[in-house]
């Protein structure tokens, strides 16, 4: 049974996850209109990922005696200065999500609630995951600068990586 003190931060992280899909949608499509399809795939993946996360908590919250509750829609930003603009909020974005997960970490230590600490642990890796692949991202983005050939093989290589994981994710739905 989780505590009211956790359930009701494991419910901030909840909302913190809806927002991030909301996030990366808003970036997905103001990239879609920018003819940059290769970045808005990424994206809107990345959006649905976030979202995924979301559920997973709100599931794991309702299966421990809690309530995963719903979180308002937050209007996120319309337009972005960059691509690298949009890279770089997305790498700001994941290290203060790395900080809230820490501190749920944390929090489950000292209830001593190991239960949720090792659930957390799959965010915990995740987290490396994602910073990991942002900060790649505005590193090329940043060796690439007002490039605009280096932008269009840029979006290239982010619709042929999108294609990729979309096509894995369908393969691993296949029955065997
Ligand atoms: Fe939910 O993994 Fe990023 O934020």
């Amino acid at each position: 049974m989780l505590s009211p003190q956790l359930s009701k931060s494991l419910n901030k992280q909840i909302e913190l996850e809806g927002f991030s899909s909301q996030y990366y949608l808003a970036m997905a499509s103001w990239a879609e209109t920018q003819g940059l399809n290769g970045v808005s795939a990424f994206l809107y993946h990345h959006s649905d990922e976030e979202r995924l996360h979301m559920l997973k908590l709100i599931k794991f919250v309702n299966e421990r005696g809690g309530h995963g509750v719903v979180p308002t829609l937050k209007q996120p930003p319309v337009t972005f200065k960059s691509v690298k603009a949009v890279f770089e909020e997305i790498l700001k974005h994941e290290m203060s999500v790395t900080a809230e997960i820490n501190h749920l970490v944390d929090a489950t230590l000292k209830e001593k609630d190991y239960t949720t600490h090792n659930f957390l642990q799959w965010y915990v890796s995740e987290q490396i995951e994602e910073e990991a692949l942002a900060r790649q991202i505005v590193d090329k983005l940043k060796l690439i600068g007002s490039d605009k050939g280096g932008l269009y093989f840029f979006d290239r290589d982010l619709e042929t990586m999108s294609n990729e994981a979309a096509a894995n994710e369908q393969a691993k739905k296949k029955p065997q």
